[in-house]
């Protein structure tokens, strides 16, 4: 069977104000693919196999990554599925963002997951009793964690105006998502720029959106786990435990995340045993800053401040962070000020940059072994000469979609359109060939992780609509 062929029945869509394209509903524009067929199936198909996935995934005011493993909703994964679900019901896309906003603290941060109510308690660990967010001040009613994720919702909110900027307008779309957008990006530049460098940084793995990326190994080494008879993970009853983080580090990020949360969720580098000043956060900062100014442009504010604010970043970003010997950005540990030489795919994400003066080099890289952009796909997440590169292990090897779109947007950005399409063609056929997992052995193409995986699906849409 191949891999978009239908196998899930179609969840109700509870969503009264769902479009699909065109005017037409979005329930009748989603017909199910029943058929079983052994040859690759056409694009036409996996089209309508990702409208599926979204579907399914949708909770009619937002979209969960994946209905078992995790059955909340998670913010950089909404920022991608709303790039997708642009093309299907741009009333929809914005809405996933708006929700995801209608969560955000007043302090500005945006949690990296709102949790839903209706969830049980224990499907997801660590869920709404560990964090204990609704006892915080300036935090909102509805249950959240309290650590954040990579910024792509700038990006993101321009891309979903441009799909359909009638309706966006008649929404009152981009002028009410504006401050919430300005005071997230806020947050980040003054109280998570820890060591005063003029950049970012995350307090946890999780934060990073690459959690088990071996680049944090050395940082989270000093971490002292909490025991995991203390703790009930719940990812392993929904995914291999070869492909998982093992129960070492899972005590680890159970120890950073408890800490923040006992105090008070305050940020300053003394308080974080885990800084780090990483390149793919800093770099969708960047170019959300561009996005910025676009959205003030068109919405009658001064886009000028987040011109300069996205020159300052770039500047900064590349001054600090970029090292000429690997051809690559290294994220910077906050507390030793040394840079993290482990090579991995986060290094090559500011090629989402307009004006990167490294774009060159960064897309070099991405062509040589460690990487191979011609023929491993999606991008790996981590070097592939590494003797500790782990193809079926999260983050430490295998690739993932929504970095692979990033760096398509950037080879696009930047002026590399045959590499672009071609990087494109072997995502789809990935995706094709293997269903829509969340992460793929890059060389093999094997898909590994969840199925039915909500920016899986959301990023071929765009990939098969974007001109
Ligand atoms: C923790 C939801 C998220 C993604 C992350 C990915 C994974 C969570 C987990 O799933 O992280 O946030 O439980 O492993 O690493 O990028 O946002 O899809």
């Amino acid at each position: 069977m191949t891999a978009c062929t239908e196998r899930h029945p179609a969840a109700p869509d509870n969503n009264a104000a769902g479009e699909g394209q065109k005017g037409m509903p979005i329930e009748h524009s989603m017909t199910a693919c029943t058929e079983r067929h052994d040859v690759r199936c056409s694009l036409e198909d996996l089209d309508r196999s990702a409208r599926r996935v979204l579907l399914t995934n949708w909770r009619g005011h937002s979209t969960v990554p994946a209905a078992r493993l995790y059955p909340h909703q998670w913010s950089w994964d909404s920022a991608f599925v709303a790039i997708g679900l642009r093309h299907l019901s741009p009333a929809r896309a914005q809405r996933e963002l708006e929700s995801l906003f209608g969560a955000q603290w007043s302090d500005g941060r945006l949690p990296h997951i709102v949790f839903d109510p209706h969830v049980p308690a224990d499907a997801y660990f660590p869920g709404p009793s560990f964090w204990r967010s609704t006892a915080v001040p300036g935090a909102p009613g509805v249950p959240t964690s309290g650590i954040i994720q990579p910024p792509a919702h700038a990006l993101a909110a321009w891309l979903t105006f441009q799909a359909d900027p009638s309706t966006a307008r008649a929404r009152g779309f981009l002028p009410r998502l504006y401050p919430r957008l300005v005071a997230w990006h806020r947050y980040l530049t003054t109280r998570r720029d820890l060591t005063g460098s003029g950049l970012m940084c995350v307090v946890h793995p999780w934060e990073s959106g690459m959690d088990n990326s071996p680049a944090w190994d050395a940082p989270l080494s000093r971490i002292t786990p909490v025991p995991s008879t203390e703790f009930t993970r719940r990812d392993l009853n929904h995914a291999a435990a070869a492909e998982r983080p093992t129960d070492t580090d899972y005590g680890r990020y159970v120890r950073l995340a408890r800490d923040y949360r006992d105090a008070g969720y305050a940020d300053s580098l003394r308080g974080h045993a885990f800084a780090v000043e990483d390149p793919l956060c800093n770099a969708l900062l960047a170019a959300g800053e561009h996005a910025l100014a676009a959205i003030a442009a068109e919405i009658g504010h001064d886009p000028q401040p987040h011109r300069s604010a996205a020159a300052r970043l770039t500047h900064t970003l590349t001054t600090i962070l970029y090292d000429a010997g690997a051809g690559m950005f290294l994220p910077r540990d906050a507390h030793t000020g040394t840079h993290l030489r482990s090579h991995s795919v986060g290094g090559l994400m500011p090629l989402v940059v307009p004006d990167l003066p490294v774009a060159p080099e960064l897309i070099k890289t991405a062509l040589s072994d460690r990487f191979r952009l011609r023929d491993a796909c999606p991008l790996p997440s981590y070097d592939l000469t590494a003797a500790d590169h782990d193809p079926g292990r999260y983050w430490r090897g295998p690739g993932w979609v929504n970095t692979a779109w990033l760096f398509w947007h950037g080879l696009r950005l930047h002026g590399e359109p045959a590499l672009a399409d071609d990087l494109r063609q072997g995502l789809l056929d990935r995706v094709r060939d293997a269903g829509f997992r969340e992460y793929f052995d890059p060389l093999t193409g094997t898909g590994h992780g969840t199925d039915e995986f909500a920016w899986t699906a959301a990023l071929v849409l765009d990939l098969l609509r974007v001109p």
